[in-house]
């Protein structure tokens, strides 16, 4: 045993081995890990031969926030014994605990008052990369304000990887004392894409002191096809994506870029809000929304009905008796005063992939 085990608050830690003993046969196994001890259990449920299986639960209790050797040590009938320990690396639960930007003022900085940017692979000859828009954008009464990067790539003949299109920051070198401080894991957002080709596709890539020969770490993202979602990325899930030498999981506190990539010829949309950085240490950032949750396809307030979905949809309001009372179909948000109706009513929202159906009737009126 050597290599650390990482677990995070609250885990259990189950150890598992067997032990052989020349001569006499085996008598007993204990663990230990700070104050805490156990036995270890024979898997034959007797500790009586020259060899045993057995296995531990080191309980959550035993377990605190920090770095923890367990000691293994294993009894023979005439008193030899043997001894081995295992590192165990205890973190909290990712929580968030710094944020970037929710962009509800407007405006596309990051808490370190950097400014986010659209970030082109390739902006020179021939509009390689035709950026339309980064802002900040509210759509009326739905939601805060997020940031949008809307624009059109263009594969160049002879280029030998997809040509893309980023939103991005920079992450500022003063930054590792804050990362390490916060023990940052990972970053947390609320994400919006969508590509006109079927063979477009999106990453979040970092950029870190570390790996060198433009070579990046990145992770595949979703292709949302309009709709709001959250998520949650922990940096040990990025991978080398390139030609450089490889440096193993990214260490965040060298962290100097990150962008939300569009890959591949086609018009692109990339859509962000609610950005931080997850942490293990700390109190947690509260007060940070998630739009995917905030922010239902289909909600009532009052009369009104509220589409918040950024695609095409076709909506059908449909009495008890299945009678269609009313259709509408459109192009993202919408919101409009239901006509009244006696008895139970029913929204069906019908959206690529996706049917959302809200009783709104008889509290409409
Ligand atoms: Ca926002």
């Amino acid at each position: 045993m050597a290599k650390a085990v990482k677990l995070v608050v609250g885990d259990s830690l189950i150890l598992a081995g067997w032990s052989r003993a020349d001569g006499s046969p085996l008598q007993r196994g204990i663990w230990r890990c700070g104050a805490a001890s156990g036995d270890l259990v024979a898997t034959d449920g007797a500790w009586d031969g020259t060899t045993e299986s057995w296995t531990a639960r080191v309980p959550p209790s035993g377990l605190g926030d920090g770095s923890h050797p367990v000691t293994i040590v294993v009894t023979t009938t005439a008193g030899d014994s043997a001894v081995d320990t295992l590192p165990v690396v205890v973190h909290g639960q990712p929580r968030l605990s710094l944020l970037i930007s929710d962009f509800n003022d407007q405006t596309l900085k990051t808490w370190w008052a950097s400014s986010w940017y659209p970030f082109l692979s390739l902006d020179s000859a021939a509009a390689k990369v035709v950026t339309d828009s980064m802002r900040v954008r509210t759509d009326s009464g739905l939601g805060s304000p997020y940031l949008d990067l809307k624009g059109t790539i263009v594969q160049p003949a002879g280029l030998t990887y997809p040509n893309m299109l980023s939103a991005a920051f920079g992450v500022p070198a003063r930054f590792d004392s804050t990362v390490a401080a916060l023990d940052i894991v990972g970053i947390d957002f609320d994400l919006k894409t969508s590509h006109s080709s079927s063979t477009g596709s999106f990453q979040l890539m970092t950029n870190s002191t570390a790996v060198t020969d433009w070579d990046v770490q990145v992770v595949a993202l979703p292709n949302t096809k309009g709709q709001w979602v959250h998520q949650s990325i922990l940096f040990d899930q990025l991978k080398q994506g390139g030609w450089g030498k490889v440096v193993g999981a990214l260490d965040p506190k060298i962290l100097t870029f990150i962008e939300f990539r569009a890959l591949g010829a086609g018009d692109v949309g990339v859509a962000l809000d609610n950005v931080a950085f997850l942490g293990t240490r700390g109190e947690p950032v509260i007060g940070v929304g998630s739009r995917a949750k905030s922010l239902p396809a289909l909600s009532l307030h009052g009369h009104k009905l509220s589409i918040s979905v950024e695609g095409a949809w076709n909506l059908r309001v449909v009495g008890a008796d299945g009678r269609v009372r009313e259709r509408r179909s459109g192009k993202g948000p919408a919101q409009w005063a239901l006509e009244p109706s006696r008895g139970m009513t029913w929204a069906v929202l019908e959206t690529p992939g996706r049917r959302t159906i809200l009783a709104v009737s008889p509290s409409m009126r």
